[in-house]
């Protein structure tokens, strides 16, 4: 394994011989590994996960572009992540599975919970700054990396779907939980028949707006750089604004096995909609009005996810333990159900929050 990662790393362009290479970070999606070179540069490796992005050339492709567009806009202390290319000046490697490498953002922290409403205040002008500086991106030129990524009708419709096939027998076990999305697909549809008929506008946005995608500047804890590229595509504010609500507005972490420590925090929703609304001015009153919906269904869209991976076996998200894909629903739907109990004071934070920026 080790010589076959030394072996992929010597055919990038690194500044020296590359002398180590671990296993990195939190992601659900791709394989990640932090490598050092014999001068003591640091990169991040990664085989991308060819199941998930089934065209790797044109993913590939987007990342080429939105990166190198970032790199012309990106206004100090923020950075753009930067794609190391093979020696031959590919962005990427095939041999045995894809891989690819970034410069390691140095100085730099990845959290897996904002430990204070500062930090989450930092996470929404990181990514309100990243949607803003691709206001201007052609995005006729992107591929959809995963076509319908956040069509949560289609998203129920899975679900639906692979509760009747039921391929691993643990539908029955699940009743409760099958059953607390199903039973809201009217609602959770809403934001998608508007993006259906024109109404709302579409933007190129990132699309997997968790807390652990943007780095932190670790000496002043302000946003640094937004990473994880591979869902950047066409698609709603709205969107990028539920799920960094879903993921960092939440009070305990997405897996958390004892569910009475996970409630909505309405301070840091309140921090996250103060720092996006500023970085992101010019918001309509339909987009503002429908900013808790956003991050309900965005909560419920993922907790529908992480169940249909689970009654299908565990194929799509990476676990580490048995039923590791139900503990993550089970936490979503009890944040999505106590955002139900706060829906006023959500709606009231946004006004407030939208009427000191007028
Ligand atoms: P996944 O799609 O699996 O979530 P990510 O691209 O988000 O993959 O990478 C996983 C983790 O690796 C991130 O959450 C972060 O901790 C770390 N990471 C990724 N890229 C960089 C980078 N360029 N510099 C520093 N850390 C990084
Ligand atoms: C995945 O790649 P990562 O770990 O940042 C997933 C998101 C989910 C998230 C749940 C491409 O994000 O859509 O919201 O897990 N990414 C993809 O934690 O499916
Ligand atoms: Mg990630």
């Amino acid at each position: 394994m080790k010589t076959e990662l030394m072996d992929v790393l010597r055919q990038f362009a690194l500044d020296a011989e590359p002398i180590s290479c671990s296993p990195y970070g939190c992601g659900h999606i791709n394989i990640t590994y932090l490598a050092q070179t014999a001068s003591g540069r640091r990169y991040i490796l990664q085989k991308i996960n060819d199941r998930t992005f089934r065209d790797v050339p044109a993913l590939m492709h987007n990342i080429v572009l939105v990166t190198e567009h970032l790199q012309k806009k990106v206004q100090p202390p923020m950075q753009a992540l930067r794609l190391v290319r093979t020696l031959g000046g590919a962005a990427y490697l095939e041999q045995n599975g894809f891989w690819r490498v970034y410069d390691y953002v140095e100085n730099s922290l990845c959290l897996q919970q904002p430990e204070s409403d500062q930090d989450f205040y930092e996470a929404a002008s990181g990514f309100g700054a990243f949607r803003q500086m691709l206001t201007d991106f052609p995005a006729e030129q992107l591929h959809e990396t995963i076509p319908n990524f956040h069509n949560t009708p289609l998203r129920l419709q899975a679900l639906r779907e692979k509760a009747a096939e039921d391929p691993m027998h643990r539908a029955g076990a699940v009743a409760a939980e099958i059953d607390f999305a199903l039973s809201r697909a009217d609602e959770m549809g809403k934001i998608q028949a508007l993006l259906d008929a024109g109404a709302l506008p579409l933007c190129v946005t990132h699309n997997d707006t968790k807390l652990n995608n943007v780095l932190f500047d670790a000496a002043t804890r302000r946003a640094l750089c937004v990473i994880d590229l591979d869902t950047v595509m066409p698609g709603t504010s709205l969107f990028d604004f539920g799920d960094a609500i879903r993921f960092g507005a939440a009070t305990a972490a997405e897996d958390v096995t004892d569910l009475s420590r996970m409630h909505l925090s309405l301070d840091r929703f309140r921090a996250f909609t103060k720092g996006y609304l500023a970085a992101c001015p010019g918001m309509s009153a339909q987009e503002l009005e429908l900013l808790p919906l956003a991050s309900k269904i965005m909560t419920i869209e993922c907790g529908a996810r992480f169940l249909t991976d689970h009654i299908d076996g565990d194929h799509y998200f990476s676990i580490h333990r048995s039923g590791h894909n139900l503990d993550r629903c089970r936490t979503q739907f009890k944040l999505a159900a106590d955002m139900e109990q706060h829906w006023d004071e959500m709606h009231a934070i946004v006004q407030e929050e939208a009427a000191k920026l007028r």
